[in-house]
């Protein structure tokens, strides 16, 4: 692979009519550097052969489940059956073992999620292998079960609950022809024009399932083109004859059967309102309007010169880039895990990654007022989309598949993750002295991944900055789910967006796990709290008392302690430190916890849509003793048991010590989403974004970058010449042109003219 910078000489010379060094060359293609783990990744995959082999171990007679082939056409929701089957993730105190000490790399097993709809209290059932049930992942009243009425809705559920939603919808499509121009006679229906939507959560404690459905027009982006027109149903049981129509509402009266609908509407006591605009062209992103002078140009892009600064062992997803090395694992729920990071030989943190994102809605409408998304349910990871090269990731990024295991298959996007080395565009430190300036790049690498889940679009990076530095972003685009507009609603929801629909306000909340390992699983939290305080000084006797601000220092001592703010006005850091592990100057080595952008939380802390399964977006941040029996902040059945979660996150905090313990920290990213008519058509990354930084905090005895040679130093000479500025070798190759304001001969000259 060559490239050639013809069209770049073409245009610097035209912006600037100098061109120094105008070379007709092509770089030369970089060396691609392979490397290979010291050990095999611990965190597999399950290929198709070893799926295949426990799915006939588990339909085998004789484990005694009465399973019903998943595969089966004649499937139902009262058969035994499995949902799905992933890679069991090893307990980190094996992990550990094998990484640092001798061990064998951990037995592997298969998580298996069973729908048991053929007992006599039909329930959902994680069980491992060897057929143990997998309760120590789930602290929640029901363990390892989940209600039958909190059940997904996947195939066998929906087959039993739509004869139901097309009898009552076919039974008024003269009614909804009239008042919202739209018809459903089922999904396959060639008549139906409307969109068939169930939303979450379905059930609360799993007594019931009780469901709403706002009613969409089916075409392109159905979330921005709703009605005024919903419906709600009561599916609780497994017993088809005994589920009911619960309401219909319309421009928000309600309505108890059919028949009370059809008796309002024919008498005219029904007020219509207008349907969804039929125009949706507003939904496009083809360009419109007149070419921005000079914009007809490519946008600038990174370029890697001498060739990639970061190697990758595909096979054990390890990467190492400048003293950084980790592996990382894909899954159906969370997406990227990055497991094992390491810094200059020295583990940071043993695990980082999502746990759950969840958008928690509002509105005057039960469909807005009731949704409670918890992503991870739908499969954050399964969600994972093919990257556009040269747009969702730089050119020249490295593409890897994403690989994980869902339903029962072992599934593979092309391209669904790219990793990237890119210039921070500032350096990491500068200055000017009389006889010495120095200054020097900042770059970090970046592993990018991103989900479209329904109508949301999310981008996270996990980067790993030449200094020590680690951050997560998170960014969000893609469709808002709009609310129908209503002049009375007086924009207390959202604005008006377009013609019928407002934007519906809402919270994103997306959890991220921290295990930190500074050097070893012996790690304090430290709160450095800046405070001021009235002091007297004796050589300030005129001032009697005055305002003085010190540093304050307290450490968690237990998880009582361990749920935390955003500290106002900054006034604390929040660092985790090994007061074992002193650096050079009696300073115990530590990272500190940067809060970023929009650390948010939700709003509400009594929602009921959110009352228990959303403990760990009820605060920024919170510290946890490390536990295999607390692998995860959220589950991928949290979605329909608000009241009776498989994972009660604040059971975490019970006491413990949190003084040179194996710390865990879960932080919230997120966005209070205040849409507007920029939305539309689609939310825009550049401001939904919500980020944390870790930094150094006296780990080293002084920077950690002074090894780095993309460094340049002036050092003034005696006789006050031109001073060739140090580079320590390392300077563009000769076929990337230069122009005359890039020459660094004549800058220690020209400071201070
Ligand atoms: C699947 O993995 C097993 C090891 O667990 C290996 O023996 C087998 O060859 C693999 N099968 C395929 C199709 O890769
Ligand atoms: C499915 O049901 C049909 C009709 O009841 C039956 O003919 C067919 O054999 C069944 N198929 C399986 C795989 O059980
Ligand atoms: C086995 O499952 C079927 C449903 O698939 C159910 O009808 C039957 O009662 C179950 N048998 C036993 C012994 O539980
Ligand atoms: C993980 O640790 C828990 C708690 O110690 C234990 O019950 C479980 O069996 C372990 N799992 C595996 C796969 O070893
Ligand atoms: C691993 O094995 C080597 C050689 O047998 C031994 O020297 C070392 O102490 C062992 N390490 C651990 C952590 O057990
Ligand atoms: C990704 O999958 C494609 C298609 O199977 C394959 O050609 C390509 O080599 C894979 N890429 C990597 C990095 O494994
Ligand atoms: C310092 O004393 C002044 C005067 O009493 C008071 O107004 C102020 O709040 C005090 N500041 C602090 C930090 O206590
Ligand atoms: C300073 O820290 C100590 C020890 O944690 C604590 O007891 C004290 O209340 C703190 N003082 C202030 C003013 O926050
Ligand atoms: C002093 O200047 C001369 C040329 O003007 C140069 O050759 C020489 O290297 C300079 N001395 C130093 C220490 O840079
Ligand atoms: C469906 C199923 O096999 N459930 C089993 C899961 O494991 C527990 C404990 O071994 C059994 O009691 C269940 O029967
Ligand atoms: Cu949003």
């Amino acid at each position: 692979m060559r490239f050639s910078l013809g069209c770049s000489i073409l245009g610097l010379q035209w912006l600037s009519g100098l061109v120094l060094a105008r070379s007709s060359d092509s770089c030369a293609a970089p060396a691609y550097v392979p490397t290979t783990a010291e050990k095999a990744t611990p965190f597999f995959v399950l290929n198709d052969t070893e799926l295949q082999d426990i799915t006939e171990w588990l339909l085998d007679p004789a484990q005694g489940l009465n399973l019903t082939d998943a595969t089966s056409p004649n499937l139902t929701q009262t058969d035994n059956y499995i949902w799905y089957i992933e890679p069991l993730r090893p307990n980190k105190t094996d992990v550990l073992a094998y990484l640092d000490g001798n061990a064998s790399s951990p037995a592997k097993y298969a998580h298996v999620v069973m729908a048991e709809g053929g007992k006599a209290e039909p329930d959902m059932t994680d069980n491992e292998t060897t057929i143990q049930e997998l309760a120590y992942w789930y602290n929640g009243v029901h363990g390892a079960h989940v209600p039958f009425n909190s059940r997904p809705a996947d195939g066998p559920r929906n087959a039993a609950i739509l004869p139901l939603i097309i009898e009552v919808m076919s039974s008024i499509a003269d009614i909804t022809a009239d008042l919202v121009d739209m018809v459903f006679y089922g999904p396959d229906d060639p008549r139906s024009t409307a969109h068939l939507f169930t939303t979450n959560p379905q059930s609360k404690d799993g007594s019931d399932c009780l469901i709403w459905i706002p009613w969409r027009r089916n075409r392109m982006a159905y979330f921005d083109q709703p009605s005024d027109l919903y419906t709600s149903f009561d599916f609780s049981g497994s017993d088809p004859s005994l589920y009911k129509l619960r309401m219909i509402v319309y421009n928000l009266v309600v309505y108890n059967s059919v028949e009370e609908f059809r008796a309002a509407y024919e008498s005219g006591q029904i007020i219509k309102v207008p349907p969804p605009a039929t125009d949706d062209s507003f939904l496009q992103k083809d360009r419109l309007g007149a070419v921005r002078d000079l914009e007809n140009r490519l946008a600038p892009t990174s370029v890697e010169l001498e060739g990639k600064r970061y190697k990758i062992d595909e096979e054990n997803g390890y990467v190492e880039y400048l003293g950084w090395s980790f592996y990382h694992q894909f899954t159906r729920d969370m997406g990227i895990g990055i497991f094992d990071i390491k810094f200059k030989g020295e583990r940071i943190l043993y695990e980082l990654g999502l746990q759950e994102a969840a958008a928690q809605y509002s509105g005057n409408n039960p469909f807005q007022a009731a949704t409670a998304y918890f992503d991870r349910y739908y499969g954050i990871g399964s969600c994972n989309v093919r990257l556009v090269p040269g747009y969702d990731c730089p050119y020249h990024a490295t593409y890897l598949n994403s690989t994980w295991n869902d339903e029962l298959g072992v599934h593979e996007v092309i391209d669904g993750i790219c990793i990237f080395e890119s210039d921070l565009g500032h350096p990491y430190s500068r200055h000017n002295e009389a006889t010495y300036i120095h200054s020097s790049k900042a770059s970090a690498l970046t592993i990018r991944w991103i989900a479209t889940v329904g109508n949301y679009d999310y981008l996270f990076d996990y980067s790993f900055w030449m200094d020590g530095t680690i951050a997560v972003d998170a960014r969000a685009s893609g469709y808002i789910q709009a609310n129908y507009y209503r002049p009375s609603d007086g924009g207390h929801w959202g604005p008006r967006v377009q013609e019928t629909i407002t934007g519906t306000l809402h919270t994103h909340v997306m959890n991220v796990k921290a295990d930190f390992d500074l050097i070893d699983t012996k790690n304090t939290f430290l709160k450095t709290d800046l405070i001021v305080e009235n002091i007297t000084a004796p050589w300030f006797p005129e001032l009697g008392e005055f305002e003085m601000m010190r540093l304050n220092f307290t450490e968690l001592q237990t998880e009582d302690e361990g749920l935390l703010p955003v500290p106002t006005n900054g006034q604390t850091m929040y660092s985790v430190i090994n007061k074992d592990q002193k650096n050079k100057w009696g300073e115990s080595r530590g990272y500190r916890i940067l809060p970023g952008i929009s650390n948010v939380h939700l709003a509400s802390q009594n929602s009921p849509f959110m009352k228990k399964s959303g403990e760990w977006a009820k605060q920024a941040f919170a510290v946890s003793r490390q536990h295999d029996t607390e692998p995860s902040s959220s589950s991928t059945q949290q979605q329909n048991l608000p009241w009776a979660p498989p994972v009660e996150f604040w059971k975490f905090f019970d006491g413990e010590s949190l003084v040179q313990e194996d710390l865990v920290m879960w932080i919230n990213l997120g966005m209070h989403h205040y849409t507007r008519s920029e939305d539309i058509p689609n939310t825009i990354m550049t401001e939904a974004h919500s980020s944390i930084m870790f930094a150094p905090q006296n780990w080293g005895d002084t920077e950690l970058a002074v090894d780095l040679t993309n460094a340049v130093i002036y050092h003034a000479n005696e006789n006050g010449s031109v001073v060739v500025p140090d580079v320590n070798g390392v300077s563009p190759p000769s076929c990337f042109p230069l122009t005359s304001q890039d020459q660094l001969l004549g800058v220690f000259e020209n400071q201070n003219p």
